[in-house]
């Protein structure tokens, strides 16, 4: 039988296990990239780690996240970040250059490669074949000292691609319509990779908003195969010997098919406050818009980026819209100053950002209250954008250019003929703001603001665990949600006592001074707990606040390893129906923890003292989890073995 692409380049990368649906797998991985808002963690835990230099072929350590600087915590992250980077052999991506996976995408991204990333968008490279995989910092930095990131292998599900995008609809519409049939849970444990005709039409950077997006379904991440296109991209970046053709075997079996014409495809709209909401635009058409932003890893390519420009080139932006643009990399920033399209966006009324994430992560550009706002960003969680009472919708390049110019949404296809743009033979190459580390890394001294505080020690998992139920969420409950980010707390992420103090604020802002009170004890989850951004802080935080235990109806995937990585019990209902009637306050007790993670019994008995009833929950485990839990962590587990 043949073999799809994605399980050939896997395959190649196990180094432990057997490679089998559902089994654990360890994998080399070749590569890393980190970003400021989750590497200071990374860099903090691989210096404990000891490993003088990175033993992966390329890691790369972005400064994109974090900066504002509207106090000195960025500004020291950076310096601390450079420092670790040239004493570990890291490459340093410094701040202005570009959002991480824009820049890995252009800069470095090899097909047949595997990457490991301390950002749940890192699946973008997928769009150059690479098998690109989100993880928490920890995972990261065990990879970054030459250890193997374990997975279990992932369903392999083919989205056949067939027909070619009409005019004003485009690869943001492909992801919004996978995400509209299968939402924000339907790629959970699945890997989606993109076959057929269609995979012609679209370029490396229209498949990267494709596999980048992905991630919203809760996919390990997605993946192209690697063509004449993206060959194509490669020589553009003179890269071309990077290049290596990788398809799936024609009679490749997937595990699942799922069928998009790309011909069929209109324009498309998440509605708050999820990206799986989506809806045809003409449904919502009419709709006044009050901001208007274009950027994030998703769309903020040069041909996204030259759309924008040639829309609006000559005409003016509405007077209720606040238009940003925020350009994904400096390359793609240069080009559009050096052709000119810089100066129709700027005459147009945009207001042009820093190359990097800004604010799709929160960084600035609070909406208005009430305020629509259109994004060509991939999440529009509630209270994401720093207005909790705004709407984000997320939508392509087109519609936002076109909702910018008319003040409410409508629909492109109106606006007459489709503006061409030619991608430059040779993107302008100039890598002077990434740079190399020391030759003798053992020179370099390590710089430490005020804000970079030592991870504590965590205990062993205890026998018995009690405590209260701190607090009782719903269904999809994102790490957004448990450890907020925007302009006043992503600078804290270095900074664990801190940040602690914001965990769950947007939900219940007393959350954290109970949860200190009480001693710690349980949270209570629905489906899909913890979903999104891959920020271990979301596991970090709770467990300093002396969180225990989370009991939910089922957990995300880089979140469950990340509460794993950090010794906090991942619990699931083995009853869903016992989610009703447990509530906040409830007094829980467990016994036989120990022994049952060591038996690796995977049924669990809880007593709610509260109701003086008992229910069951499952701890599904493997064995190295197993020994991660029992030893309060996975750094304690790497510590026990030296
Ligand atoms: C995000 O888009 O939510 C982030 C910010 O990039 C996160 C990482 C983080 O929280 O630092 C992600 O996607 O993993
Ligand atoms: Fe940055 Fe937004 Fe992309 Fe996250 S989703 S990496 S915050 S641009």
């Amino acid at each position: 039988m043949g073999r799809t692409l994605a399980e050939k380049i896997l395959r190649a990368h196990v180094a432990e296990g057997e490679f089998k649906q559902g089994n654990e797998v360890g994998i080399r991985i070749d590569q890393t990239l980190t970003q400021d808002a989750t590497g200071t963690m990374a860099c903090l835990q691989f210096e404990a780690m000891r490993v003088p230099r990175v033993k992966t072929e390329l890691s790369v350590s972005y400064v994109d996240h974090n900066t504002l600087q509207t106090g000195f915590e960025n500004a020291d992250d950076h310096v601390y970040l450079q420092s670790v980077a040239s004493k570990h052999g890291i490459l340093f991506s410094r701040p202005g250059n570009g959002i991480c996976h824009q820049v890995h995408l252009e800069r470095f991204a090899v097909p047949g490669k595997t990457l490991l990333g301390s950002d749940s968008h890192t699946p973008t490279a997928g769009g150059m074949g690479s098998i690109a995989i989100g993880a928490g910092g920890l995972d990261v930095a065990v990879a970054m000292a030459g250890g193997l990131f374990y997975l279990k292998v992932p369903k392999i599900v083919g989205v056949k691609l067939s027909g070619k995008l009409p005019a004003w609809v485009s690869a943001k519409d492909v992801v919004l319509e996978l995400l509209r049939r299968v939402g924000v849970k339907g790629g959970v444990g699945k890997i989606f990779e993109y076959f057929g005709e269609g995979v012609k039409t679209l370029s490396v950077p229209e498949r990267a908003t494709v596999t980048n997006m992905g991630a919203e379904t809760g996919a390990t991440n997605s993946i192209f195969p690697s063509d004449e296109n993206t060959k194509d991209f490669l020589k553009r970046e003179g890269r071309e010997k990077d290049w290596v053709e990788l398809n799936a075997d024609v009679d490749a079996q997937y595990d699942e098919v799922v069928e998009i014409d790309l011909s069929s495809l209109e324009p498309l709209v998440a509605q708050p406050h999820s990206p799986g909401s989506v809806v045809a635009l003409k449904q919502l058409a009419g709709k006044k818009v009050d901001q208007v932003l274009v950027g994030s890893c998703t769309n903020s390519s040069f041909k996204d980026l030259m759309i924008v420009a040639k829309i609006l080139k000559g005409r003016k932006v509405h007077a209720r819209v606040s238009f940003g643009v925020a350009p994904g990399s400096r390359q793609v920033l240069e080009e559009l100053a050096r052709n000119g399209a810089l100066a129709d966006l700027v005459n147009a009324g945009a207001r042009i950002f820093e190359s990097a994430c800004g604010p799709c992560i929160g960084m600035g550009q609070a909406p208005t209250t009430d305020a629509v706002s259109l994004r060509t960003f991939n999440r529009n969680f509630e209270g994401r954008s720093g207005t909790k009472s705004a709407q984000v919708f997320l939508v392509s390049p087109e519609v936002a250019a076109v909702a910018a110019l008319k003040g409410e949404i409508s629909d492109p296809r109106e606006l007459g003929e489709f503006p061409e743009v030619k991608l430059p033979t040779h993107f302008i190459l100039d890598d002077s703001m990434i740079l190399p580390p020391a030759k003798e890394g053992v020179e370099v001294e390590v710089v430490r603001g005020p804000n970079i505080k030592a991870i504590p020690d965590f205990p062993e998992q205890a026998d018995e665990v009690k405590g209260r139920v701190l607090i009782k969420v719903g269904d999809d409950v994102t790490t957004d949600h448990i450890m907020p980010a925007g302009a006043k707390i992503l600078p804290l992420r270095s900074n664990l006592p801190a940040i602690s103090e914001h965990v769950f604020t947007q939900v219940d802002a007393s959350f954290a001074k109970r949860a200190k009170e009480q001693g710690g004890g349980f949270v209570v989850g629905g489906e899909n707990y913890g979903q999104g951004s891959s920020r271990e802080h979301a596991a970090l935080a709770p467990k300093f606040l002396g969180v225990k235990g989370i009991i939910a109806k089922s957990f995300a995937r880089i979140h469950k390893a990340n509460l794993v990585n950090f010794g906090i019990l991942p619990l699931v209902f083995a009853d869903k129906k016992d989610y009703e009637s447990i509530a906040q306050g409830d007094e829980l007790e467990i016994t036989g923890v120990r022994n049952a993670i060591s038996s690796r019994s995977p049924s669990l008995a809880i007593f709610n003292k509260t109701k003086n009833n008992s229910f069951k929950v499952v701890l599904e485990l493997g064995s190295r989890e197993a020994e991660m839990l029992l030893a309060g962590g996975l750094f304690n587990c790497l510590k026990n073995k030296k």
